[in-house]
């Protein structure tokens, strides 16, 4: 839960960087989610000849960085969902802790996950995976005026080298800019000379640490400089009485005290995703 400083300076700036507020077992179920999802990425480099090895013995930190360089540096899905999906990604989205803060910056106890989360493998020298500044309602326009708090969380410490996140606080007025193509990594983005008045702040932040920030607030990464794999997962909540159709989609309710019977199961919630193929978005 947040303190009542930390609340009022989500309202005023559009942010909130919370110092060890997850668990370990969250982050636990995150590292094996993306191990997971490692493991199908390897697997098909291996299929494709690209690999002689899956490299099993090489460190989560490391493994997927080196395996990538081995196999002649070959594009992978930047923002994994589908191959996300699972009984451990139904429990990361409900988890008790992220809903409970979800609660208090939405000021209900009737929450639904948005159905835009994802993963974050990015490697350096990956000029494709640098997300450019953007706002989070520019990729879900219903969301304009509706609050979709987005909750980033890192599975190593984060710094400036390796790609923590820049927020430009007090921009939550309204959409900036309906988005452009960026045209280095083919992201939507905020175009050029808007981003050129951003002041972006730098949140460096440890493994269970939590950043918290609206859908219309300026955010981007930095690139990664180091020679390890940056790892982090992004989820969204919204009111349940306010869902957008972009959130329901592939969201669902999570917490309903008025109507327990409204939440969504887990079988339920991945039987959504069947049709979808592996690495769709
Ligand atoms: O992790 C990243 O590189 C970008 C994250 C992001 O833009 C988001 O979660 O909305």
């Amino acid at each position: 839960m947040l303190t009542p400083d930390q609340r009022t300076f989500y309202d005023q700036t559009g942010y909130v960087h919370l110092p060890a507020a997850l668990p370990v077992d969250l982050l636990t179920m995150a590292e094996s989610v993306l191990r997971r999802w490692q493991n199908g990425i390897i697997a098909q480099w291996l299929e494709a000849g690209l690999v002689e090895d899956a490299g099993e013995q090489v460190g989560f930190s490391q493994r997927l960085h080196q395996l990538w360089i081995r196999a002649g540096k070959p594009r992978y899905s930047r923002s994994p969902r589908r191959d996300l999906v699972g009984k451990q990604m139904y429990q990361i989205l409900t988890h008790p802790v992220l809903l409970d803060i979800a609660a208090d910056l939405l000021g209900t106890q009737s929450i639904s996950v948005h159905g835009i989360f994802n993963a974050r493998p990015k490697l350096p020298d990956q000029k494709w995976t640098d997300t450019p500044w953007h706002q989070d309602a520019q990729y879900y326009r219903d969301a304009e005026n509706t609050h979709v708090v987005s909750m980033w969380f890192p599975l190593q410490r984060v710094t400036e080298h390796n790609s923590c996140l820049q927020v430009a606080a007090g921009h939550q007025q309204g959409v900036l800019h309906e988005g452009v193509d960026d045209e280095e990594t083919g992201f939507r983005g905020l175009a050029p000379e808007i981003r050129q008045e951003l002041t972006g702040t730098s949140i460096e932040m440890d493994r269970r640490d939590l950043l918290c920030f609206g859908q219309k607030t300026p955010h981007r990464a930095l690139p990664n400089r180091s020679d390890t794999v940056r790892w982090s997962m992004d989820v969204r909540y919204e009111a349940t009485a306010q869902s957008t159709e972009s959130g329901r989609d592939k969201g669902f309710v999570a917490r309903h005290p008025a109507d327990p019977a409204a939440v969504e199961s887990c079988a339920s919630w991945v039987a959504r995703w069947e049709d979808l193929p592996s690495g769709a978005y």
